[in-house]
């Protein structure tokens, strides 16, 4: 369950997650993982049916280790074995597979990596991804990631408020919303040759939204630099809203007036609305959202979905007087 809020900047800081905490728990974890990527199914039109070996950062393997401090953003729900975190995938530029992700991914190049900031800001331009993120300042924040097809995850992700790094490009008070884009190359990412979706990904948030405490830009989980199936080098984490909205590999920021335009909601507005809150009231045209199936947990095990993903009381006030049965 969702636990109490404390702001960043009174957490301790000075405690560090040692790794080896970590590579234990994917020790203990490694043969549940497995055994949950059998079988399953997701609600869309691609499903996992081997275990197989994620392609990316193997928990015995090597991984680039970040320094980070803990914070009280965290839930108690145990985390989601590595394997599946890294193993079972949306990231459709690479295929619409569960496993295509860990399978192909490692063909994307993530270093060096740029962002372009653009539109109604002071300070625009290509910015290299160090002056975007201060590695100096890394925070691990667990988060639950519910995905639209009726799945979960809990991920301790690394990385900074998103908020902060907007601040720091000085938007002006014309910008009402903030549009992110994905990284585009052809040659390297295999599912571009389907057009599953209009390339490049992008997603969108209002400002208000963007700015809230929840919202997260990681570049790392479970204590290391994020394998390239999650979003590397940089992504978003918007922990009340379908996992669509957290868009991987970010590769351009734009602040506009408008509501910008989404992937999903262009694909199909009926079922992917620009807000996307995770709501268990309002179900998906093909399926219900009141439940869901809690990945690594066993091949049945389920909880019931939260308003907000339960984070009602930290963003139910960003909502008040919309019907978010229309604004969906
Ligand atoms: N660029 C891009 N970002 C994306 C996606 C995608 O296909 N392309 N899939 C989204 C979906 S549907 C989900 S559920 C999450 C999954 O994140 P994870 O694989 O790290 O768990 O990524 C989101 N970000
Ligand atoms: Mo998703």
């Amino acid at each position: 369950m969702f636990r109490r809020f404390q702001a960043p900047w009174q957490a301790n800081t000075d405690t560090v997650t040692p790794k080896s905490l970590y590579l234990n728990r994917r020790k203990i974890m490694a043969a549940g993982g497995a055994l949950a990527l059998t079988g399953i199914t997701g609600c869309g039109n691609a499903q996992s049916s081997t275990a197989q070996t994620p392609a990316g950062r193997h928990p015995s393997g090597p991984g680039t280790a970040l320094d980070f401090r803990q914070t009280d953003y965290r839930i108690s729900d145990p985390s989601t074995p590595y394997d599946a975190v890294t193993g079972y995938n949306n990231f459709y530029e690479f295929g619409v597979g569960k496993d295509d992700p860990a399978r192909h991914a490692h063909a994307m190049t993530t270093s060096p990596w740029s962002i372009s900031v653009e539109g109604l800001a002071e300070r625009t331009g290509e910015f290299a991804l160090a002056d975007v993120i201060d590695f100096g300042a890394l925070e691990e924040r667990i988060y639950r990631l519910r995905c639209v097809e009726a799945w979960s995850m809990v991920i301790p992700w690394i990385g900074v408020p998103l908020g902060s790094v907007l601040q720091s490009f000085q938007p002006s008070s014309e910008a009402r919303y903030v549009q992110f884009e994905t990284y585009l190359n052809r040659d390297e990412m295999r599912g571009t040759r389907f057009r599953v979706l209009d390339w490049p990904y992008v997603e969108g948030l209002r400002m208000d939204e963007a700015v809230n405490e929840l919202a997260f830009l990681a570049v790392g989980l479970y204590g290391e630099v994020l394998p390239n199936q999650n979003g590397a080098p940089i992504r978003l984490v918007v922990p009340w809203k379908y996992g669509y909205k957290s868009i991987k590999s970010i590769r351009a920021i734009r602040f506009t007036a408008e509501q910008p335009d989404t992937s999903w909601n262009l694909s199909a507005p009926h079922e992917y609305g620009f807000y996307s809150n995770v709501n268990p009231n309002r179900a998906h045209p093909r399926w219900s959202q009141s439940s869901e199936r809690v990945i690594g947990g066993g091949v049945f095990a389920r909880r019931e979905t939260e308003m907000f993903n339960g984070y009602e009381e930290q963003v139910a006030s960003l909502y008040e007087g919309m019907d978010l049965l229309v604004n969906h």
